[in-house]
């Protein structure tokens, strides 16, 4: 079995039940387990600010998937819930799942780069990623931790209402 980290991120369509929704989903993937779920943050948009706040998450599971046969099936949940890949890499979308780390695997093909190459960058990612993995090391040893640390938070917040 490998861990990997799953992103979640959704600004359309009441994001947070999309959230909900895909964490869902994501428990019944075959040969598969969620083992952690972070809690639900709200997020100010990075890129292009006329567009709604997100909703993030991040969760840890356990597959013995391959890295592809994992991305096959978070793809199909974000088509599910009626995601359109058009050409909108910065826009607003209903529901992105990325696969943040994979173990300590780093990959470089052509339909996927691991660990994700935001990760660093983004504050609704580390922040989450943090919460349930405290001690993480990255494949290029840097710390989970200390990189959460020392991120502008932008307004990150848990989600409650
Ligand atoms: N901004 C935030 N806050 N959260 C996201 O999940 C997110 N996803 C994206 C872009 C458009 C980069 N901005 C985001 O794909």
């Amino acid at each position: 079995m490998i861990t990997a980290y799953i992103g979640l991120g959704s600004n359309l369509s009441d994001p947070v039940m999309q959230i909900h929704q895909a964490i869902t989903a994501v428990q019944d993937i075959d040969d598969s387990n969620v083992t952690c779920v972070s809690s639900i943050y709200f997020s100010r948009p990075m890129g292009p600010q006329d567009q709604p706040d997100y909703i993030n998450a991040v969760l840890a599971m356990e597959t013995n998937l391959s890295a592809l046969a994992l991305l096959d099936s978070l793809q199909a949940i974000e088509n599910k819930a009626g995601r359109v890949r058009k050409d909108n890499r910065w826009g607003a979308r209903i529901l992105d799942l990325d696969i943040l780390l994979f173990g300590n695997e780093v990959i470089n093909s052509q339909r996927l780069i691991v660990p994700h190459y935001g990760l660093k960058q983004r504050e609704f990612v580390l922040l989450p990623l943090a919460e349930i993995a405290h001690d993480l090391i990255l494949p290029d040893g840097d710390k989970v931790l200390s990189l959460s640390q020392n991120i502008d938070k932008n307004g990150l917040n848990v989600y409650s209402n």
